[in-house]
């Protein structure tokens, strides 16, 4: 009666999917090992190459499967989760883990700490991790100011990071989520809204622990690499408009203890190369869907391109954000790139207004807000 480690993966570098494998492999309380990979590419092959010499050195099984098609959104890290889900649901160990494949800080404590945690009797243990000011973006400037406008007075927006993928749940958390129709559903980039929004829409009880290393992973050249994940990120969210949450949950969170000067120090993205992606131009249909939102937001965007990105500060950002709620339509074309470009401009506004304060003062500052957004609710 162990645990089982599920890692989903796409393309990444087969040394450190195969690392990662290994340190889960080699845990004392781990009992099996998942790999769940998107296509049958060349890191699947990698990986499916080095398992036997893994399990020799070992003596845990690893398992490597193929996602299954379980939801109706874009084939993505939804069906390799829940592809891991569904295994876990029909094996016998007592405790799932879900960890990224491409994190080059991982190691044994990551899973110690989640045990211990899940010793305690929590059905849901997130990892959370000291992030530099400008990471985070999707989950600072949209998944947390949804959650606080959408359910103020629920713990959802509370949750440091709720777009995590490294959590553990207990045998009666995934069951609860593998029963959940909208869990099943979201096979995209919205999984971990989705799982984040079950967790609590059901009652679990979620403690989250602290990992002062950092997660280390493959980083985004430019923020063009994330648009889909901002546009399913909203969607996900957007979605959740009209859904009610009836219960308090028990949610404990470990203090941050201390955070590495390499994190403080780290700029997220290229400024510059970002703010080439804001355009002189739009189509009518974008100056329409552009006009939608609160007239200084609308105006702005228009002038962005010159490099004057300050209007969009965190009061506008609500209202945009509101505006968002109500007007957008998921998978329209034009919505889809009116919403990433206000997201880009809003980053670039923050980053060269606040992050350049450091690193104490822009944390602050991004925590103040979600509050700020909290306490205004719809
Ligand atoms: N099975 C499966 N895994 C995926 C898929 N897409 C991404 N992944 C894996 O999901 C994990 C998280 O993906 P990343 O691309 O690292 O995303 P992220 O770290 O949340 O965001 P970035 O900051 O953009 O790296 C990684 O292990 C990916 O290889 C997919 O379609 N199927
Ligand atoms: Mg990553």
């Amino acid at each position: 009666m162990g645990s089982l480690v599920v890692f989903p993966f796409k393309t990444e570098q087969p040394d450190v999917v195969l690392k990662n494998i290994e340190i889960a492999a080699r845990h004392g309380s781990v009992d099996e090992v998942l790999c769940v990979g998107s296509e049958p590419e060349s890191t699947y092959r990698a990986v499916e190459k080095a398992i036997p010499a893994v399990v020799s050195r070992t003596g845990t099984p690893v398992g490597l499967v193929l996602q299954d098609r379980v939801g109706t959104m874009r084939p993505g890290k939804g069906d390799g989760m829940n592809t891991g889900l569904r295994h876990f649901v029909d094996s016998d160990h007592h405790r799932l883990h879900f960890y990224d494949a491409d994190i080059t800080s991982f190691d044994d404590t990551w899973i110690t700490k989640a045990e211990t945690s899940a010793d305690l009797g929590y059905d849901m243990v997130r990892h959370y991790f000291p992030r530099s000011a400008t990471d985070g973006m999707v989950t600072w400037m949209i998944t947390r100011p949804g959650f606080a406008i959408l359910f103020p007075d629920s713990e959802l927006p509370r949750i440091h990071q709720p777009l995590g993928g490294e959590l553990l749940l207990s045998r009666e958390g995934a069951e609860t989520l593998a029963g959940d129709s909208r869990v099943a559903r979201q096979s995209d980039w919205g999984i971990d809204t989705v799982i984040t929004f079950s967790a609590v829409r059901h009652g679990m009880s979620i403690s989250e622990v602290y990992i002062p290393q950092g997660k280390i992973h493959k980083l985004y050249g430019q923020l063009t690499d994330i648009r889909r994940m901002v546009i399913e990120c909203f969607s996900a969210i957007h979605a959740l408009r009209g859904e009610a949450l009836y219960r308090p949950i028990t949610h404990v969170a470990q203090p941050a203890e201390r955070v590495p000067v390499a994190i403080t120090e780290k700029t997220g993205y290229d400024f510059e190369a970002t703010m080439r992606l804001v355009p002189e131009t739009f189509t009518s249909r974008q100056m329409d869907l552009l006009s939608a939102l609160p007239t200084p937001a609308g105006e702005g965007m228009l002038l962005a391109h010159t490099g004057n990105v300050s209007f969009l500060d965190e009061s506008l950002w609500r209202d945009v954000y509101l505006a968002l709620l109500e007007e957008y339509i998921a998978g329209d074309d034009d919505w889809e790139e009116v919403l990433f470009l206000v997201w880009v401009v809003r980053v670039l506004a923050y980053t060269a207004g606040v992050a350049g304060h450091g690193y104490e003062v822009a944390l602050r500052y991004l925590e103040r807000t979600i509050r700020q957004y909290m306490y205004q609710g719809t």
